[in-house]
């Protein structure tokens, strides 16, 4: 059976129990990271020298890169839907996937260590609201691509909206100022009618 080894609060492990439940593929999971510890334990940096979750083990084959398991794991279960075989269409999910870890990741990983595992006492508001102005500006830029469109790769859920749907859901559930996105907004809407994106990324966040 697949094994996943990473805590279910991260988002990067996230991205990849949602993609599981998705998919339908049995999944046995292991707290690792965060107050579990481990990942600095010889066994963990066997697998993934970098130390950071989440890593994956399908039978023997190690992968870690949260999204590229989700690639991994869309292409090998989920070729045409998830994964879509047009190269064009494909790049597209692709695009909204590498902008995420690329371009998105700083701001969002700012505004949430902030508000969520810092203490108020030690908490930076004015680098909090910079960072939460800088990720509603990128969100702007996912709203005028999702015009028209029900999901960041066309018309079809693909694994492009995985990791960016991620965020989303932060985006949407932390106490910032946000810029009213419609696109943003309706996409979101869809995410949350979808029992796997319930189920793996909007418990409260930790
Ligand atoms: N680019 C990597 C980043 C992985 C990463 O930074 N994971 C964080 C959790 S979101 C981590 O391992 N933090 C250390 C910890 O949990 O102890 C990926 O997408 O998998």
């Amino acid at each position: 059976m697949l094994k996943i080894l990473g805590r279910k609060s991260s988002s990067n492990v996230q991205k990849v129990l949602w993609c599981c439940a998705e998919l339908g593929i049995a999944f046995e999971r292991q707290d690792i990271g965060g107050d579990f510890g481990k990942n600095d334990e010889p066994a963990y940096l066997a697998l993934n020298p970098n130390g950071r979750v989440p890593t994956i083990d399908d039978d023997g084959f190690v992968l870690w890169e949260s999204n590229v398991i989700v690639r991994y794991l869309s292409a090998k279960y989920a070729a045409g839907s998830l994964w879509p075989n047009d190269p064009g269409q494909r790049s597209e999910a692709d695009r909204w996937m590498d902008w995420q870890n690329s371009t998105i990741n700083g701001p969002m990983r700012d505004v949430f260590w902030g508000l969520v595992r810092t203490p108020p006492e030690k908490r930076d508001m004015a680098a909090i609201n910079k960072a939460a102005a800088e990720a509603g500006k990128l969100f702007g830029r996912l709203d005028e691509k999702l015009a028209g469109k029900l999901y960041v790769a066309g018309q079809h859920f693909t694994m492009g909206d995985i990791p960016v749907g991620c965020f989303a859901h932060r985006w949407f559930a932390l106490p910032i100022e946000r810029p009213d996105l419609k696109n943003v907004k309706a996409w979101y809407e869809r995410l949350k009618t979808r029992p796997a994106y319930a189920k793996h990324v909007m418990p409260p966040l930790t």
